[in-house]
């Protein structure tokens, strides 16, 4: 499943640059353009999911692929504590209708700031 004009499955297809921090079969991770705390790193699915909601009821391994990249890299780049979002609607702020956790922290480890 793709959307042309998505601009995360352009991102996923390699056809636009990003900030890669790390990938595995179904999920990709990249900093966020504009991050909002001191560690803001993106990880999506690789298929186009609108949202969280249709990304696990459609595809449990690529949830399951989403959320252990991210917690690979929360591990890795965040000092001790750090929160995974899904903005999920635009009420709840989503800009971007391609499924994205946001892994944010407070305190990234110095090698990451
Ligand atoms: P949300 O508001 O939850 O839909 O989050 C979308 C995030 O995506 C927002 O923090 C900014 C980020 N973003 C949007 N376009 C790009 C892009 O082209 N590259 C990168 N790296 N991040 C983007």
């Amino acid at each position: 499943m793709t959307e042309n004009g998505c601009i995360f499955c352009r991102i996923a297809r390699k056809e636009i640059p990003a900030k890669l921090v790390g990938e595995n079969d179904l999920a990709l991770a990249f900093w966020d353009v504009s991050p909002r705390q001191p560690l803001h790193i993106l990880v999506i699915p690789k298929l186009h999911y609108a949202n969280v909601a249709e990304l696990t009821l459609n595809d449990e391994k690529s949830l399951v692929s989403v959320m252990k990249l991210a917690s690979e890299l929360a591990l890795e780049h965040a000092e001790e504590s750090f929160r995974f979002s899904f903005n999920t609607g635009a009420g709840a702020g989503q800009t971007v209708f391609h499924a994205h956790a946001h892994l944010t922290s407070q305190t990234p480890r110095s090698e990451s700031a």
